[in-house]
């Protein structure tokens, strides 16, 4: 469940760090890719992700009373302490133990939770790149203080828990990055709906290979990107709120969600044309035509129609660029790169401003994408370290066993 080396490589910290007794429970949540969908989850609009192979691992001992402890294997990220209360006030902004209090915080505020634990961990998720390493931190440790103070949930109840968790930490985010971790599946992508949450896991084609590339530009969800990402939720809010209230809407139903199943998408563009104006009516395009191609994309995924996929793709990195002005001249460089070297679509993936690029490739060409990315992007960044492009392998959710 563990790289043999990653899990003595924690055990060795667990035993530095806490002596005697060894830690019982393994804690795993993987981070995401999302394949198309892209904020569209806090619109009420569905998603398309798969659970990556790359992972946040707690190691963890219980405690008898309700402190929790935690080193991490990442020298950046000191040893963080706190106490499981009613209400547990946050570190400094951006700090990373956040992520554990966010979850602690939502199970304090719904059940009685008597103990905490003692956890070394260590994740293999890139940071801030948009594959949601802040989601598989919270899912975590969510995941080891339910089992310690067992507490237990359907899961989509606890999808929809750890997605609200989550805004502790400042981020009015959609649910995507929680449910897939908790609910991801080895080998299939999921179109996921919110409210309730619902799955739809989807067979991934033997020979697809989705090529995920960091730009190696952070984009800080808990720092400088929050208050854009922020913004974009706020300007759908509104877009949907003018189009409503224009006398041509009269009659349509009332939710991004009823008018992208209900109104035929050509039809629903007409009308936001004379809607809505300037930055509303190009948010508004967005979110609609995204809502529409998630649907499109499963349906191509479940003919193994590669090239209709992406086009999908395609359609979707310009509107985030043009309607949705997320995307930033290095994902459009990666997205550039793949497409030329042969991807049969290449999007952004996750909220945008730096963070990664996702292309779809057939497994013979997946070589040449990689080599071309590689040397026409990598080879002039430093910072390049063999982590920041990899082929995605569609995995399992989070878990937690006993050791
Ligand atoms: P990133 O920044 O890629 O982890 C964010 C949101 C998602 C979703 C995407 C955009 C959180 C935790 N994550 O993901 O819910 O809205 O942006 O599609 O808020």
């Amino acid at each position: 469940m563990l790289e043999p080396e990653r899990l003595a490589a924690l055990r060795a910290q667990f035993a530095q760090s806490y002596g005697d007794p060894p830690p019982t429970l393994l804690a795993r949540a993987p981070g995401r890719v999302n394949l198309i969908g892209e904020h569209t989850d806090y619109n009420g609009l569905p998603v398309f992700p798969m659970a990556l192979q790359r992972n946040v691992a707690y190691l963890v001992r219980p405690r008898a009373d309700a402190r929790v402890r935690l080193v991490n294997r990442e020298a950046r990220y000191g040893a963080r302490e706190f106490e499981i209360e009613r209400a547990i006030p946050p570190f400094e902004q951006g700090d990373w133990g956040n992520y554990v209090k966010a979850a602690a915080q939502m199970l304090a505020t719904r059940f009685p939770l008597r103990r905490g634990f003692d956890a070394a961990v260590d994740g293999n998720v890139p940071l801030a790149a948009g594959l949601s390493s802040s989601s598989a931190t919270l899912v975590g440790a969510l995941l080891a203080l339910m089992r310690i103070n067992q507490v237990e949930l359907p899961l989509p109840e606890l999808q929809e828990l750890a997605a609200q968790a989550e805004r502790y930490v400042g981020v009015a985010g959609g649910g995507m990055d929680q449910a897939i971790s908790l609910g991801g599946r080895a080998g299939h992508a999921l179109v996921i709906d919110f409210h309730p949450v619902r799955m739809q896991p989807t067979p991934m084609p033997g020979d697809w290979r989705f090529v995920v590339a960091n730009t190696l530009v952070m984009a800080e969800k808990s720092g400088a990107a929050r208050e854009a990402y922020n913004a974009r939720t706020r300007e759908c809010r509104e877009a949907l709120a003018r189009f409503l209230a224009h006398p041509s809407a009269a009659g349509l139903p009332t939710s991004y969600y009823g008018l992208v199943h209900g109104v035929p998408l050509e039809g629903l563009l007409t009308l936001a044309g004379q809607a809505l104006e300037g930055e509303l009516q190009k948010r508004f395009r967005h979110v609609v035509s995204e809502g529409a191609r998630v649907e499109e994309a499963r349906l191509a995924m479940l003919r193994g129609d590669a090239r209709a996929f992406g086009r999908l793709m395609d359609a979707s990195h310009r509107s985030l660029r043009e309607d949705y002005e997320v995307s930033s001249s290095e994902l459009d460089q990666l997205v550039a790169i793949a497409r030329e070297a042969g991807a049969l679509g290449a999007r952004l993936s996750g909220a945008g401003f730096g963070g990664c690029s996702v292309a779809l490739c057939l497994e013979r060409e997946a070589p040449r994408v990689v080599e071309a990315l590689a040397r026409r992007y990598y080879a002039a960044r430093p910072a390049f370290s063999g982590e920041a492009l990899f082929i995605a392998e569609a995995s399992d959710g989070a878990r937690v066993v006993e050791l």
